[in-house]
């Protein structure tokens, strides 16, 4: 196991397993973790080795979003610039995670509030302990919803409940924010890790490059018209058409066997 204070990074049958480490924090984001994040998910993204992600929290939270320790201030003090925290920190997490070209399986163990929700959300396929809840805290301290969430929160489950998510900061429990269709699943609490860790497993067993282009086509579809995307599914497809993975799939199919997908 690679190992820093407060990200720990383990590799296993394709899948690069990241875990969020301030566990006394809630695994709040302080610099240190948004760097060392950072340097997972490159790494994660450069690997050929890696076909798939999985993102998740140590000890009884996933993520309670930024440090608030870290943001006292005095009434003398000149107002801070979060400006600038998101340009340099959550705006490149979240399109890091978006742009990585393999599946990232976020499994929420806990707690996921503030920024720490969104990020959560902006993966490729969210499970829940069935504990866990999703908070909008931002508004308790008097801002806005970051790390995409007010982009990801309406487009997941409709402007009335994004609004109220947002607005009262009112924890949503795992199986509602299934049955809304924030999130694909809530499953018990002691069997998250393990459905997780088969689900990222399967990923990584897959047609890697078919993957990665689903997952960018479906992230680009609600800023285009649908004659726009057709073009795109036809470029798509005409990359996918090309892989090995592909001649595997049909041979497969045709011989009736599993396929066994080498990622190109
Ligand atoms: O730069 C910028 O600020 C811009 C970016 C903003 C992005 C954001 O994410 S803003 C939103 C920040 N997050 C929050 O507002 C959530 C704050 N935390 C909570 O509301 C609650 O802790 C939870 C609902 C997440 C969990 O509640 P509970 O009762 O289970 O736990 P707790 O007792 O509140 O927390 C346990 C410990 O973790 C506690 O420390 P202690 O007393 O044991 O020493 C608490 O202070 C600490 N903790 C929890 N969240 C944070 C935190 N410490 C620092 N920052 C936190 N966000």
């Amino acid at each position: 196991m690679t190992e820093s204070p407060s990200v720990l990074s383990e590799f296993k049958d394709g899948v690069q397993t990241i875990t969020l480490n301030r566990p006394d924090r809630l695994n709040a984001f302080n610099e240190d973790m948004h760097l060392a994040l950072r340097g997972h998910l490159a790494a994660a993204a450069k690997s050929v080795e890696t076909r798939a992600v999985l993102l998740t929290g140590a000890g009884r939270a996933f993520c309670a979003g930024q440090d608030l320790a870290d943001e006292q201030m005095d009434a003398a003090d000149a107002p801070p610039d979060l400006g600038y925290t998101l340009e340099t920190f959550y705006n490149p997490l979240i399109r890091q995670i978006r742009a990585l070209e393999k599946p990232v399986i976020c499994a929420v163990n806990g707690v996921a509030a503030g920024a720490g929700a969104n990020i959560a959300l902006a993966c490729d396929i969210v499970l829940a302990a069935q504990s866990a809840k999703f908070i909008q805290a931002f508004s308790k301290i008097g801002l806005i919803p970051d790390a995409g969430g007010s982009w990801l929160l309406p487009r997941l489950i409709g402007e009335a409940r994004a609004k109220a998510l947002a607005l009262t900061a009112e924890p949503l429990q795992a199986q509602s924010a299934a049955d809304w269709g924030l999130i694909w699943k809530a499953l018990p609490d002691d069997s998250l890790m393990e459905e997780a860790q088969t689900l990222a497993k399967q990923l990584a067993g897959g047609a890697t490059t078919g993957l990665a282009l689903t997952k960018q086509l479906m992230q680009e579809a609600a800023g285009q018209s649908l004659d726009e995307h057709l073009d795109r599914e036809r470029d798509a497809q005409q990359q996918a058409g090309r892989t090995n993975d592909y001649r595997e799939g049909v041979a497969a199919f045709m011989e009736k066997r599993p396929a066994r997908f080498s990622g190109t």
